[in-house]
């Protein structure tokens, strides 16, 4: 790469890391004549448009045919609940997803509301940390969409999202920051391969959010939170794993 970069230049670079051809991101700063034109104080303002414009970016979408034969579960099969017994008894005929805390108006949406929203279907790899990764079909309405319906308020920063199910005793929750929440991948997916979302995999709702590893995919959705900060929520590092097992909250890949 010449040692001239022009502002053009950076920008396309990231351009071809958000169609998914490589981390073009990366690669380009670990030049080191990229690093010095990205960290030096006069250019602070290039230096955020890069760190936004790499949270931006798309994580890479697959065809039909690379899916995994079988998409395993991972984490909790089943919440062990009279409640959600009932529930799946039911088809999740009477679940309710409550979008609330600082939003303009507190939404209760049924999953039939859910799904006759307008959904996006993406075929994404799915990475947990335990060192396994599968590919899967996922539809569902995207998170900005409820958002929007709720209206976030002003002093709203992140979105926490509250599942169905314990691990040891504590409720399984995580959470995400509005860059996250507002990327065009971020769905609510109650679709798996051309299926309903099977019970293993988070029915009736799960999130996905694409940029991130597995353990931020919230599954067994029952409430979704806007919050200022997380500080008062469970042990205050924003997810179940981050409270008990030091998980960074922040799991980009
Ligand atoms: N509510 C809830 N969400 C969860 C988990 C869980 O145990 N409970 N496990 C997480 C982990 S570690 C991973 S890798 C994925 C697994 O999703 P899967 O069961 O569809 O493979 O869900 C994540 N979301
Ligand atoms: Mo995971």
């Amino acid at each position: 790469m010449s040692r001239i970069l022009t502002r053009r230049r950076v920008l396309a670079g990231m351009t071809a890391g958000a169609a998914g051809l490589v981390s073009g991101c990366d690669q380009l700063g670990e030049s080191p004549a990229v690093r010095g034109l990205l960290f030096k104080g006069e250019d602070a303002q290039r230096w955020l448009q890069r760190g936004l414009t790499a949270r931006n970016a798309l994580a890479p979408e697959y065809r039909p045919d690379q899916r995994s034969p079988i998409f395993r579960s991972n984490g909790t099969a089943r919440p062990d609940s009279a409640a959600y017994a009932a529930h799946a008894a039911s088809n999740f005929a009477d679940w309710r997803l409550a979008v609330d805390g600082l939003v303009a108006r507190p939404l209760s949406l049924s999953m039939a509301q859910i799904r006759s929203m307008p959904a996006r279907t993406q075929i994404t790899r799915h990475d947990c940390v335990e060192g396994w990764s599968a590919i899967g079909k996922w539809s569902g309405p995207r998170l900005s969409r409820l958002l929007n319906l709720a209206g976030l308020r002003d002093q709203a920063r992140y979105i926490v999202f509250h599942c169905a199910d314990r691990l040891g005793g504590r409720p399984y929750y995580e959470s995400i920051d509005l860059i996250d929440a507002f990327h065009p991948q971020t769905i609510l997916a109650w679709a798996m391969n051309d299926a309903l979302l099977p019970i293993p995999n988070g029915a009736p709702l799960r999130l996905r959010v694409e940029r991130q590893l597995g353990y931020k995919h919230a599954k067994y959705i029952e409430r979704i939170e806007a919050v200022a900060s997380l500080d008062g929520i469970a042990g205050g590092k924003g997810g179940l794993w981050e409270d008990i097992a030091d998980y960074d909250w922040y799991a980009g890949i």
